[in-house]
């Protein structure tokens, strides 16, 4: 049970050395001194110590991939309110089914690259199910064997599993057979129960989230996990997302990622809430890699948040800077993400890292290092 409040406010608080003195001894936090921090720690107080563990864990390494996104459908059988993306119905020009066909040729006009992943996630159709995902995985795999396969957020899963009557367990051995690798880390949102009846009643709750990714990560699946923040949550909230998330790697050691992903407020039913600063993004970064000890890497998605915040998490605990070549999805630029059309190549997105002082490194799916840009 996480308190609603912590009973100090003053800046002097004991607390900031019992958290410091842990965080340099490599200990873990407790919950409240997680809130504690969200509380009163300071940019600078969060960042120093974000440092520490991120130096600690992947010195000075700053990973990015190659990687692009398949989005089959923006058409969608729920109603997030935070969605900017979603169509019920193919509504103007706004809905998009891509066919079998498009998505293959798709993925061949990247034939002459050297990516080593295809991120496949849109929304939840009615009409595209387990068996023909399973099938388009196949077909992926065919052409292109090498590539990394992580697909579908475990929303988009438990919809596929209900429909075709069968276990989580048995659905996702059955795309890991066809070729699947991983799992994204879409759709955890937020994890407090009544949150999520006002944001996005109806689809996965938190509990299902947390059992297909713990399946998953049984049956030999990595994933990666999200937090959706920057709306009507509170600091509490956050910390229990994160405590939840921190249990189960306790449990399976499955997850690769944790990747914060701020609310962008354009196009959606929760338009009239302001976004939070870039000051509170930075410290959601160092806060998340400072409680999330037993997760090696924080990842900012540049798409969504800018570049030059992307530049600037990587001194507040971000050690990978999710690499598309020059697409990203369109989930972003639709909310309102800081470049309705993210680009960057392999050359700038290896300067930025560069500016920002520390050594880029080309990464596969599950981190091993393909390049390094040492100078
Ligand atoms: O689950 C939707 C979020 C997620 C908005 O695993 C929004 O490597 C902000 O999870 N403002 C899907 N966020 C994307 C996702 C992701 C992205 C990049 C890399 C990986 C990975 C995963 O996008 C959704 C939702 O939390 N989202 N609308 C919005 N208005
Ligand atoms: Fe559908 Fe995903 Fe948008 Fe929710 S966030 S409406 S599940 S596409």
């Amino acid at each position: 049970m996480i308190p609603s409040k912590i009973e100090t406010s003053s800046l002097n608080s004991p607390l900031h050395k019992i958290i410091e003195k842990k965080v340099r001894a490599g200990e873990r936090i407790s919950t409240q001194e997680c809130l504690y921090l969200y509380e009163h720690g300071s940019l600078s107080f969060t960042g120093r110590l974000a440092n520490i563990v991120r130096v600690r864990k992947n010195g000075n390494y700053t990973y990015f991939n190659r990687n692009f996104h398949i989005e089959p459908t923006n058409i969608c059988v729920y109603d997030c309110k935070f969605c900017s993306y979603s169509r019920l119905t193919k509504q103007k020009e706004e809905g998009w089914e891509m066919t079998e066909e498009e998505i293959l040729n798709k993925l061949k006009t990247y034939d002459s690259q050297p990516i080593t992943e295809v991120h496949i996630v849109g929304g939840v159709h009615p009409k595209m199910g387990l068996h023909y995902f399973a099938s388009l995985i196949q077909k992926i795999k065919t052409i292109r064997p090498d590539i990394h396969v992580k697909a579908f957020t475990a929303v988009e899963l438990e919809y596929m599993c209900r429909k075709a009557k069968v276990t989580y367990k048995e659905g996702l051995q059955i795309l890991k057979d066809h070729g699947q690798n991983s799992l994204p880390g879409g759709g955890a949102e937020i994890f407090d129960e009544e949150l999520r009846a006002q944001i996005c009643a109806d689809k996965a709750t938190s509990a299902q989230w947390l059992e297909i990714h713990e399946t998953a990560h049984r049956i030999g699946m990595p994933s990666n996990a999200t937090m959706l923040y920057g709306h009507i949550e509170s600091f509490t909230h956050r910390v229990d997302h994160m405590n939840r998330l921190r249990l189960l790697q306790d449990k399976t050691g499955g997850f690769n990622t944790f990747i914060p992903l701020k609310f962008r407020n354009k196009n959606n039913q929760m338009s009239h809430i302001a976004e939070v600063s870039i000051i509170e993004d930075l410290r959601n970064y160092a806060i998340a890699r400072i409680f999330l000890d037993n997760f090696k890497h924080l990842k900012a998605y540049w798409p969504m948040i800018g570049k030059s915040t992307a530049q600037i998490s990587m001194s507040f605990g971000v050690d990978d800077i999710d690499g598309t070549i020059d697409d990203s999805t369109k989930i972003y630029s639709m909310a309102g993400a800081e470049d309705s059309h993210p680009s960057l190549s392999t050359e700038e997105l290896v300067a930025l890292i560069k500016q920002g002082g520390r050594i880029p490194a080309e990464r596969d799916t599950l981190y091993n290092i393909i390049k390094e840009y040492a100078d």
